[in-house]
């Protein structure tokens, strides 16, 4: 899951992604290698940097830079960052709006970068269960919001930090499909379909087994996509 600059969220698997709309729910899938340039699939994991607004998706060993949907520096090696090739097919990587330092996760392990110094500090990588016992090993993804908060994502359910005990929040986790796709019959019922409320009615299903999420939408949103 990123936010890019302009506050327009996507949520990318395997060779699609989504734009997540203000009401939590989902356009149908589009193909990344016809949106993103230079990008086809698989993307690892991706964050946008608040100091000049890029966005930086990894893949591998490599990374992209965009602002917006636009490539501004095509794919380049992650040591160039003077990031360490333990960090090669990272799970998540997020920037979290308390300190402004970019956090890389992968498997039971996460590392601090600072990056007006260009390098992982001192003392990482640390355990995720030794900071954040209320947060999963092998996150999917990580995402800080345009609410300013930070959420984790593992399977089919999301964690959200609070960033001044840094904690996960009692309550949590949540089901992503009920909260953030707004799409789930659950989430209809219980009249709260996201962050924020939705009148739109979509059904979900995600087959996790086959790696590939179905939708099948009533309403199609009125994405822009240009
Ligand atoms: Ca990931």
């Amino acid at each position: 899951m990123i936010m890019t600059n302009d506050k327009t969220t996507y949520a990318f698997k395997g060779a699609f992604f989504w734009p997540v709309g203000d009401h939590g729910a989902f356009t149908s899938a589009l193909r990344i290698s016809e949106f993103w340039e230079g990008m086809d699939s698989n993307i690892d994991a991706g964050y946008t940097r608040q100091l000049d607004g890029l966005t930086f998706l990894f893949k591998g060993s490599k990374y992209w830079t965009f602002k917006n949907r636009t490539l501004i520096k095509s794919s380049s090696d992650i040591s160039e960052l003077n990031l360490p090739a333990d960090v090669h097919n990272m799970d998540a990587a997020v920037e979290w709006g308390a300190n402004g330092h970019l956090y890389i996760f992968k498997g039971n392990k996460f590392w601090r970068y600072d990056s007006s110094r260009k390098s992982v500090d001192p003392g990482y990588p640390k355990t995720i269960q030794s900071i954040l016992p209320g947060l999963p090993n092998n996150l999917n993804a990580a995402l800080q919001w345009k609410n300013g908060r930070t959420y984790f994502f593992k399977g089919s359910q999301y964690y959200s930090l609070d960033d001044s005990s840094i904690r996960i929040r009692n309550g949590y986790p949540k089901s992503i499909t009920t909260y953030w796709m707004g799409c789930s019959p659950e989430g209809l019922a219980m009249g709260k379909i996201s962050p924020y409320s939705s009148s739109h009615s979509f059904s979900l299903f995600a087959d996790k087994k086959a790696g590939v999420i179905t939708l099948m939408a009533s309403f199609v949103f009125s994405w822009v996509l240009y």
